[in-house]
């Protein structure tokens, strides 16, 4: 039968283009539907179709031309069928640039209370009103062609990263199962992207069999999943390193859920293309943001007179109107001070990219690397 390993090479929605390399990080520009992304680059979450607290035009503003989305909240609300509809994620948010879905396979670990996964696929119980939604691999599918994401995520079985023995073997091999029913059911491969997931946790043998499974079908690009979940800096950056080893050199590899500013340089270095994760604005709403001489606390007592910008020198939007002060002095109150540090974050990470990439270009990577790490654990604030 065709199904077992129906090719995704026909596929003319992305293109990959690797300009300059050092050691196995790479400068490239990614081409996608939506326009071009120079990588690596950091992906902004807006889980249900908004950045929380920003507009598509600040985003914009930013220089984001890639951003993500969840298949599982946006299914709930709006819906597929209303968001095709309306024509899709795209015009819904009015966002002219790209759009990557997630499957919804990671809310497999995130809402596990709530969740029963078999081989049919994962049964979700509602949060919000205990209602009941069925997400197979078809469903999923189905619901990022309604989205029309640009990147669409195979849907995955995600446990703990650190979990080992039988069910992470079970997990990895149903992977494996579902991609060919997660490629059967995508219907838009002309126009849109789908990705497959390397999962296998911390297991050098999983995950080996993982990738060589999945690099059979001979995917756009791959994410490597099951990782940042808690274990050992050591064993994330082997897996991370093991599986860019083996991941096919002209394709785009995508590091699903890592956000941290010195992980975006360790795993770029380690020849990841592609970033994201919710850290940023989340602890933006904490009131910490991101230095270059790592994290600062906007609502410790130092910064309650102190009137330099975040960081100074930062050419964000925030940094160019704002003090530490304002933003100390109104972060209880107010919800402006989130909105501006999560503006900031976004800035700071999407730069960070920016600069290494062209460090790169103009063969000055490890000096850029040197420089950064000098500075991010550096006591100067
Ligand atoms: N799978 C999916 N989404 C994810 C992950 C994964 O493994 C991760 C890694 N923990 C973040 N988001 N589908
Ligand atoms: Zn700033």
């Amino acid at each position: 039968k065709k199904l077992k390993t129906e090719s995704l090479s026909m596929n003319k929605a992305l293109k990959f283009v690797v300009h300059k390399t050092c050691n196995k990080a790479r400068a490239s520009t990614l081409t996608l539907p939506h326009g071009e992304v120079l990588t690596p680059v950091y992906m902004p979450v807006g889980t249900k179709g908004t950045i929380k607290g920003l507009t598509s035009q600040e985003m914009e503003n930013l220089g984001c031309r890639l951003l993500l989305g969840n298949t599982y909240h946006l299914a709930y609300q709006p819906g597929g069928d209303y968001l095709e509809k309306v024509g899709g994620l795209h015009k819904f948010m009015n966002w002219k640039y790209n759009i990557l879905t997630d499957s919804g396979g990671f809310q497999m670990v995130s809402l596990s209370k709530l969740c029963e996964i078999s081989e049919e696929g994962v049964k979700f119980e509602s949060p919000v009103d205990g209602s009941e939604m069925f997400l197979r691999p078809e469903d999923s599918v189905h619901n990022q062609n309604q989205i029309g994401a640009d990147i669409m995520m195979a849907l995955d079985d995600v446990v703990q990263t650190t979990t080992v023995g039988e069910r992470m073997k079970i997990a990895c091999e149903r992977t494996v199962r579902w991609i060919d029913r997660n490629i059967q059911a995508h219907e838009r491969k002309e126009v849109q992207n789908l990705y497959p997931i390397v999962q296998g946790g911390l297991d050098f043998g999983l995950r080996k069999y993982c990738l060589d499974e999945l690099i059979k079908r001979d995917a756009p690009g791959y994410a490597i999943g099951g990782l940042a979940g808690g274990e050992d800096k050591q064993d994330f950056w082997k897996i991370v390193n093991f599986c860019t080893d083996h991941l096919p050199q002209d394709k785009p590899r995508y590091l699903m859920g890592v956000g941290y500013p010195d992980d975006l340089i360790v795993c770029s270095c380690l020849g990841v293309d592609q970033f994201d994760c919710v850290f940023s604005t989340r602890t933006a709403r904490f009131g910490t943001a991101f230095t270059k001489y790592g994290f600062m606390r906007l609502k410790n007592a130092d910064k309650e007179f102190d009137l330099k910008p975040i960081e100074e020198g930062c050419e964000c939007p925030t940094c160019q109107r704002y003090s530490r002060s304002f933003l100390h002095n109104t972060i209880a109150k107010e919800e402006t001070a989130c909105h501006l540090i999560s503006q900031h974050n976004l800035y700071f990470l999407l730069n960070l990219m920016k600069q290494f990439r062209q460090s790169i270009l103009d063969g000055r990577m490890e000096e850029f690397v040197n420089e950064f790490f000098k500075n991010y654990f550096s006591h100067e604030k």
